[in-house]
């Protein structure tokens, strides 16, 4: 039983490919005072299962979930566009989901939610080839870099990238995320130290309120050293 009343009705209108009906309904979820999170836990996250759940058995065509997909991209676009987010707190994540990972949607949402934390946060996409992570590292290196990964049957293609990643930047923190994740995403994280595998968006925002956990290292700022 799901603890808000609309979302039956948001499913519906998703899988009927109702936008207009879906946009309707989560700006008045907003307006009404729910928040954004929740909006992406109790209605985006949960609803987008349930498409996968009908699209396996068969109940929903390629297209339904395709659209229903292109739709929710588009609410994302729209929550956005509404959100308040945080005074600047001066770090900045990379969220990518490495290639042939399709799968962006939950990506998208971290990097939202590192946005409303008032971080600088890039969204690089899913089916990031590593070599255009790595160009993007290059251009300036973030204090996280934050990974997604959904599909199970590609994890060792996963792995072998996310092992590339840390040798080229031995002291960069990486946070692993997404659905394959729950299977080895602890199991990964336990071996190296600046891994860390968060399982929801609730165990995120106290990863951040916690100072972006213990292994962060200072800015020059906290320092006392002045910027240059
Ligand atoms: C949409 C969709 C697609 C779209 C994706 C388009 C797009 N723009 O993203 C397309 C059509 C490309 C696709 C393709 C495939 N898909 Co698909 N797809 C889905 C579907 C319906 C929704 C995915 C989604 O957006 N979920 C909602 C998001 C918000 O949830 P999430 O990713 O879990 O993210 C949340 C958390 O995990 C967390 N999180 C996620 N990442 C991170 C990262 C960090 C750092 C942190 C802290 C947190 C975090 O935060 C998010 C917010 O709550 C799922 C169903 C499902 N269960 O998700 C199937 C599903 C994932 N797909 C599936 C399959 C099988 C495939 C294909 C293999 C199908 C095929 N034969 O071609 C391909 C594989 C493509 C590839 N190489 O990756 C299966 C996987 C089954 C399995 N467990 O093995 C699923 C589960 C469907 C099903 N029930 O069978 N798919």
């Amino acid at each position: 039983v799901h603890p808000d009343g609309r979302y039956q009705e948001y499913v519906d209108a998703l899988v009927a490919g109702d936008r207009a009906s879906c946009s309707a309904i989560l700006d008045e979820e907003l307006t009404r005072g729910l928040p954004i999170k929740s909006i992406y836990v109790d209605f985006v996250t949960p609803s987008l299962y349930e498409i996968g759940d009908r699209w396996e058995r068969n109940e929903l065509s390629v297209a339904d979930e395709h659209l229903a997909t292109s739709i929710t991209e588009e609410l994302l676009n729209q929550v956005f566009a509404a959100m308040v987010p945080a005074a600047p707190v001066g770090r900045s994540v990379i969220v990518a989901a490495f290639s042939p990972e399709m799968h962006r949607v939950g990506a998208r949402i971290v990097a939202d939610v590192f946005e409303l934390k008032g971080w600088d946060s890039r969204f690089v996409g899913a089916d990031t080839p590593s070599g255009q992570l790595r160009h993007a590292l290059a251009e300036g290196t973030p204090d996280l870099v934050a990974l997604s990964s959904t599909n199970p049957s590609i994890t060792s293609t996963f792995v072998e990238r996310l092992g590339e990643l840390r040798h080229a930047h031995p002291d960069l923190e990486v946070l692993l995320g997404g659905q394959a994740m729950r299977h080895i995403g602890r199991a990964l994280a336990e071996r190296d130290p600046l891994l860390k595998y968060i399982a929801t968006l609730d165990e995120l925002e106290l990863y951040l309120s916690d100072g972006m956990g213990a292994s962060r290292r200072p800015r020059l700022g906290e320092l006392g050293v002045p910027h240059p």
